[in-house]
């Protein structure tokens, strides 16, 4: 009976398993695209500093300024230990995430995905933001001291 039993309860098992994770995987975000080219640091900086003057709310989090954009291209830079600027997304709008590292290589884990930050090299990320809640992204390549603490902030705010 139990010799029996084993093989079944570990195919049970496997498929509870499997579920889980394609369940989870529906259930992250959905990330449309990477795409990569390779930019100007001085011009990449110059469009961060439009989106803070255009877009930026006031508010600061640890250091960091918080900007709403409009749907569509959001430069950000990231560097020893942070993504800049602070989001606030509004649901079910489609952004392109153009990120640049501008000292060592990082990456971004976004929801179930990640991509590696070359210096000098953007990578864009289109995402749909979610429904509602905080979208978690955070870096994935060891970068020193902080690296464990290099968790930027994705807010979802309704319209
Ligand atoms: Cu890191």
């Amino acid at each position: 009976m139990l010799k029996g039993f084993a093989p079944v309860a570990l195919i049970l098992a496997s498929l509870i398993l499997a579920l889980g994770w394609l369940m989870g995987r529906t259930g992250g975000l959905d990330i449309l695209a990477a795409q990569s080219y390779r930019a100007d640091p001085s011009e990449f900086h110059g469009r961060h500093l439009a989106l803070l003057a255009s877009h930026g709310t006031g508010q600061v989090i640890d250091g960091i300024p918080v900007v709403r954009p409009a749907p569509g291209d959001v430069p950000m830079l990231v560097k020893r230990w942070e993504f800049s600027p602070a989001l606030e997304l509004e649901a079910g709008k489609t952004y392109r995430l153009h990120l640049l590292s501008e000292d060592v290589v990082h990456s971004a884990a976004i929801g179930e995905s990640e991509v590696l930050l070359q210096p000098g090299e953007v990578k864009v990320v289109t995402l749909v933001a979610p429904a509602a809640g905080r979208v978690r992204i955070q870096c994935g390549e060891y970068c020193g001291l902080g690296h464990t603490k290099m968790i930027g902030s994705i807010e979802i705010v309704s319209p």
